[in-house]
């Protein structure tokens, strides 16, 4: 079979119906298409009665863009198996994948729709107890069980060369690299921030720490990414976190992922000072911000530690000092990461709805200003960061 765009509900649902047990055959089945992302297109199929799943579908080109921008539909496949190894270790936290049709491009998976979108939710200031304490959990076990620290030799290259991504690394490279330091037509820029994106442009000493974050991002084949991990790729109610679309995963380095769901905290901390609602409200959704990413780091760490103590099995890497020097490093790693995300999110192509519902572009400018002030801080000083409480205190300095 060769690839084709489903064009009809009639095929979608056929496609359901043969690749899932989940429907009895005289059931009535009907489907929305739901993908509200950039790139591809996703369909839900229900039968009324509570079943239903997710078809998710990769066209060779950018969905929001059109067939101007061509993209290889291997990512599909990457995205299913970086799904299947997410579920390996940590299988609460990920849609389980029903099916994957190579010649499809087509995934058909677990429908997570009893969870709500994380960025909507940060943005209506919901309160949800476990996210942090998931997330931190997610980071460390994806990431220390691909890692050299726990595969074999062997195991570990072939997976780095199963997972090469070129054109999904690509798109990171150019929006999250190179876009945002120069005057670049892709940008979109907030007219009242216009003379802070040009003061960027012109900060060397930034630009010179963005690119060795780039040349991490080039050349550490440290773990297996997610590669895409920000408020969007996370779905979560009060009881339950999912991470959604690896389409992006490669193997790079354990700071980019660790980074970029700190740096979506921090975009919404920065659009809070000026969403609407109450302001007291916004400043104490801003601490539990705060406290989530203190609870996020420390899961991770300790976890990872403990992985680190317990699991690896090359000599050569299992001294403690070892851990205390790399868990430093990766610290510092996450800390530039956010940056760039924050950067990329404020000036860059993608922006985000945490931003982009402030409808005055006056008070916009206001919160993507600390967006900014925040990234560069974060990327600068990261190495002087000693540690999450260190970050909090100058977070909270810069917000003022
Ligand atoms: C053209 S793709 C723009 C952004 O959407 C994806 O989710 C990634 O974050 C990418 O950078
Ligand atoms: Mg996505």
């Amino acid at each position: 079979m060769s690839f084709r765009k489903f064009e009809s509900d009639a095929e979608v649902i056929a496609f359901a119906r043969q690749n899932s047990p989940i429907f009895s055959s005289e059931a009535r089945l009907h489907v929305d298409e739901i993908g509200d992302g950039n790139i591809n297109f996703v369909y839900r199929v229900a039968d009324g009665a509570g079943n239903s799943l997710i078809i998710k579908q990769a066209l060779p080109y950018v969905r929001i863009i059109g067939e101007s921008w061509p993209l290889s539909q291997d990512r599909i496949r990457i995205e299913a198996e970086a799904l299947r190894m997410a579920g390996e270790h940590c299988a609460d936290l990920v849609p389980q994948v029903y099916h994957f049709d190579a010649a499809l491009c087509a995934i058909v998976m677990e429908d997570i729709g009893s969870h709500d979108n994380l960025r909507h939710a940060l943005i209506a200031r919901r309160r949800l107890p476990l996210l942090a304490e998931h997330l931190g959990r997610f980071l460390a076990d994806t990431l220390f069980f691909s890692s050299d620290l726990y595969l074999d030799a062997h195991r570990k290259k072939a997976l780095v060369k199963s997972f090469i991504n070129p054109d999904l690394c690509k798109i990171s490279e150019d929006l999250f690299f190179v876009d945002p330091y120069c005057d670049h037509e892709r940008n979109a820029i907030n007219a009242p921030l216009r003379a802070d994106a040009e003061a960027l442009w012109n900060d060397d000493l930034l630009k010179l720490e963005v690119a060795k974050l780039k040349a991490k991002f080039l050349n550490q084949a440290e773990a297996l990414l997610h590669g895409d991990l920000h408020s969007g790729s996370v779905f979560a109610n009060e009881t339950g976190t999912k991470v959604i679309d690896p389409e992006f995963a490669y193997f790079g380095p354990i700071g980019f992922d660790v980074g970029s769901i700190l740096g979506n905290y921090l975009l919404n901390f920065a659009g809070q000072a000026n969403l609407p609602g109450d302001a007291s409200e916004r400043r104490d959704y801003q601490q539990w911000l705060l406290d989530g990413m203190a609870t996020l780091w420390q899961t991770f760490e300790s976890r990872f530690r403990q992985h680190m103590a317990e699991q690896t099995n090359d000599p050569s890497l299992q001294l403690p000092q070892y851990a205390d020097w790399y868990l430093g490093q990766l610290l510092a790693d996450s800390l530039g990461y956010a940056g760039t995300e924050l950067i990329r999110r404020t000036i860059g192509l993608a922006h985000v709805a945490d931003m982009e519902s402030i409808t005055d572009p006056a008070q916009r400018a206001e919160s993507e200003r600390l967006a900014l002030q925040l990234g560069r801080t974060l990327i600068v000083e990261r190495e002087q960061l000693a540690d999450m409480e260190a970050v909090i205190q100058r977070v909270k300095a810069l917000a003022g």
